[in-house]
């Protein structure tokens, strides 16, 4: 019996037929265990040799199902960790990382010139009132500069901002000079869309109230900006031009060359003196909200331009509309970079 056992036991390939085998032999009703009550009805002399001989069978069962238990045990675990194994020196999956968006990029760069200057940041709704877009901006629903600016419109006399400077209105409702405030954001405009204009685009509005500021300082200004942007020899050019909310009004350009010998003008944006009009709008809003009529009198400037047209010359983009396409041959250039 001893031998077959072992041969059963060494034989067992896993841990349940080890276990199989040792309930056969030395389990509560195994051959073995049965043997052992056989004792009982020897005659006494017989007990003593037969009971040694069984309990022999016994040890030599117990220990070679203790080897046995050993030897699968490390198998079964050998087993586990080789397929559960991590090559260490296998290359990692790249993770796809982003990026911010070029106009993102410019912006950061145009708002941290105007932060050092201690102007304040803010944003606004995209979703405008009619009022604030143009009657508070001296353009009444008659004057021709609507038509410059094609609107999307909403319902209840709610539109698209085509501009940011409804924000200028918003911003003086709320605060009283002197301030120096510059907004970003989207803004749209019902027009056919080509190689530099989007119906969707971006703008930074810029506006500074307090006494005796006068056009030197919007020049000073819009001049510190190309410095910060293009280098201190940058150059800066004003056009007169004609803004509603402005008296007198200004296009400004700021002259661009990179290191392959290109330059040219870059016409960036508006600006101006506010109109008096303005103000009086601004303290009319005011008023019907209890607070004081503060601007009449005062004296200020704002301008506006595109992000995207410092972007486009930046980065070499020809087309403006490739920024919103979200051509990941595009943008993934700009991957990675913060
Ligand atoms: C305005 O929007 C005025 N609100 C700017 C202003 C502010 C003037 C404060 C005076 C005082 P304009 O329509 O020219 O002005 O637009 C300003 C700039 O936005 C342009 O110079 C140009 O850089 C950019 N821009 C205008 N239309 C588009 C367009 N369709 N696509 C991309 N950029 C545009």
């Amino acid at each position: 019996m001893q031998h077959e056992a072992i041969t059963e036991i060494q034989a067992a390939q896993t841990l349940d037929d080890l276990q199989g085998v040792k309930t056969r032999y030395v389990g509560k009703s195994g051959l073995v265990t049965k043997e052992l009550g056989t004792l009982g009805r020897l005659p006494p002399e017989e007990r003593k040799a037969r009971g040694a001989e069984i309990n022999a069978v016994r040890q030599a069962i117990d220990a070679a199902l203790t080897e046995r238990e050993g030897v699968l045990k490390r198998a079964a675990l050998d087993a586990k960790l080789s397929s559960e194994a991590i090559d260490v020196t296998l290359p990692g999956l790249g993770l796809p990382s982003g990026g911010l968006h070029p106009i993102n990029r410019v912006y950061d760069e145009l708002i941290g010139i105007y932060e050092r200057l201690g102007y304040a940041v803010v944003e606004g709704p995209e979703v405008e009132d009619e009022h604030y877009n143009f009657e508070a901006l001296n353009v009444p629903w008659y004057h021709p500069a609507r038509d410059l600016q094609d609107t999307f419109w909403l319902e209840d006399g709610r539109l698209l901002r085509t501009h940011t400077s409804p924000m200028q209105i918003r911003y003086m409702v709320e605060h009283e000079p002197a301030l120096k405030v510059v907004v970003r954001g989207k803004v749209y405009r019902y027009e056919a869309t080509d190689a530099t204009h989007e119906s969707m685009f971006h703008q930074l509005e810029g506006l500074v109230v307090g006494e005796g500021i006068s056009m030197a300082d919007l020049k000073g200004t819009i001049a510190e900006m190309a410095r910060g942007l293009y280098g201190a020899s940058a150059k800066v050019r004003f056009q007169p031009s004609y803004y509603p909310f402005v008296e007198p009004g200004a296009d400004f350009a700021v002259w661009w060359e990179n290191p392959r010998g290109e330059s040219k003008w870059l016409e960036l944006g508006g600006c101006g003196m506010i109109h008096p009009n303005v103000f009086k709008a601004v303290d009319d809003l005011r008023e019907a909200q209890g607070k004081a009529r503060v601007y009449e009198g005062q004296t200020g400037f704002a301008f506006g331009l595109g992000p995207e047209r410092i972007a486009m010359l930046k980065y070499g983009v020809p087309d403006i509309r490739y920024f919103y396409a979200n051509d990941p041959r595009v943008l993934g250039q700009f991957r990675g970079e913060l």
